[in-house]
């Protein structure tokens, strides 16, 4: 019997040399699916051997951003730019072994940035602390994607984050799967489905482990999202393209560069001349969806130096939580004023959106 790691490789390799078409379709599905739920199992295994020997790193801050890149394409100098941290700058590779926190102050919020050691091809796979790399990454709230003028092929980038699980810019497939003890699969989709059929759909749950579910799919779904909706291990993060050291190219050799990268946010910098490091910031603020929240105290001014900050979207609810854990439970109302208000000062209850610079007064029972 094949070890876990030996099929995985097997699978691969097949994969690799079957056509994709119409008579091969299922057979590619089944292959993905089971390939999927085998990395599930092995990384299961391996984390379970207790002794982790990845970083440990105190998050800090109200959201935060790895920087993921080749080895010296400028991430340490960045993290040194933008934040008070002093992170080891060095012309040879490999010269950042560990993950140095950096705190930046923008517009309010408190965004922590993580200068990580550089990931490089096959890091998916181990390779130069890659698996490291790879589960700090999937602790933070967004990605820079940071290349050096002279090398802007994102692929092996992009790629080693594929592998390892890291869906970038994308969201969760929208498909419910709710496993039963009995009953087989039962497949309805609300969406005409012209990727695949339901029978493709039923062998590729059961490759995946799974006899019997309800599968409710609510978007026209390939092979590749029915895999990420049945793993469990993807993990969805916004990212933008930082192209790195401008100083050393023309504006019409950067302009090519940026026309080749024209769907990401492309943020041109020079970390060492600290150019448009300011726009980034801005870029990385929005990107993040935060909005800054200011509390006022019944009868007393508001406090405008230190917001709240929080997610985008968050509700009077939330709020609540996040100042304290009685707060939902004894809240009677709140007093908006600002965008999400109808008029200044009005009353709203828990479910009520708010919206950046919004200032907010919650009454709660004694
Ligand atoms: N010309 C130029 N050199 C830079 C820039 N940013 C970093 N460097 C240089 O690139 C080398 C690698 O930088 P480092 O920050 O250590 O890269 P890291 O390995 O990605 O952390 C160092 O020699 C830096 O001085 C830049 O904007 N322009
Ligand atoms: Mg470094």
């Amino acid at each position: 019997m094949a070890t876990m790691e030996e099929q995985i490789k097997q699978i691969d390799e097949e994969l690799r040399k079957t056509a994709y078409n119409k008579k091969s379709q299922h057979h590619i599905g089944r292959l993905k699916a089971k390939m999927a739920h085998l990395k599930e199992e092995t990384e299961r295994r391996r984390s379970g051997k207790g002794k982790s020997s990845g970083y440990a790193v105190k998050k800090s801050g109200n959201a935060s951003v790895a920087i993921v890149g080749f080895p010296s394409v400028g991430k340490s100098t960045l993290l040194n730019q933008m934040t008070e941290a002093k992170s080891e700058v060095g012309s040879y590779d490999f010269t950042t072994l560990d993950v140095v926190p950096g705190l930046l102050e923008h517009r309010g919020a408190k965004i922590q940035i993580l200068d990580l050691p550089g990931l490089i091809k096959d890091a998916s796979k181990g390779k130069g602390r890659g698996r490291e790399v790879i589960s700090v990454v999937r602790t933070a709230d967004m990605i820079l994607l940071m290349i050096d003028v002279f090398e802007t092929n994102l692929k092996v980038l992009t790629d080693e984050l594929e592998i390892a699980g890291i869906r970038v810019n994308s969201r969760p497939p929208d498909v419910q799967v709710i496993k039963r003890t009995r009953g087989g699969i039962e497949v309805n989709s609300t969406v005409k489905l012209t990727k695949i059929d339901e029978d493709l759909v039923q062998e590729m749950l059961r490759e995946f482990g799974i006899a019997n579910a309800d599968v409710v799919i609510r978007e026209d779904v390939d092979e590749d999202r029915l895999v990420d909706a049945l793993a469990t291990n993807r993990h969805y993060v916004k990212a933008i393209v930082v192209i790195n050291k401008t100083d050393l190219v023309t504006k019409a050799y950067l302009h090519e560069i940026e026309k080749r990268l024209k769907n990401w946010v492309v943020v041109p910098i020079s970390a060492e001349t600290n150019t448009n490091i300011e726009t980034l910031k801005d870029k990385i603020f929005d990107t993040l969806d935060l909005v800054r929240l200011y509390m006022k105290p019944q009868g007393e001014e508001a406090d405008m130096e230190e917001p709240l900050v929080l997610k985008k979207g968050t509700d009077v609810g939330g709020v609540c939580d996040s100042l304290h854990r009685d707060f939902r439970r004894k809240f009677r109302y709140a007093l908006v004023w600002g965008k999400s208000a109808k008029f200044p000062g009005q009353i709203v209850g828990l479910d009520h959106v708010l919206e950046d610079g919004d200032i907010i007064s919650i009454i709660v029972r004694r």
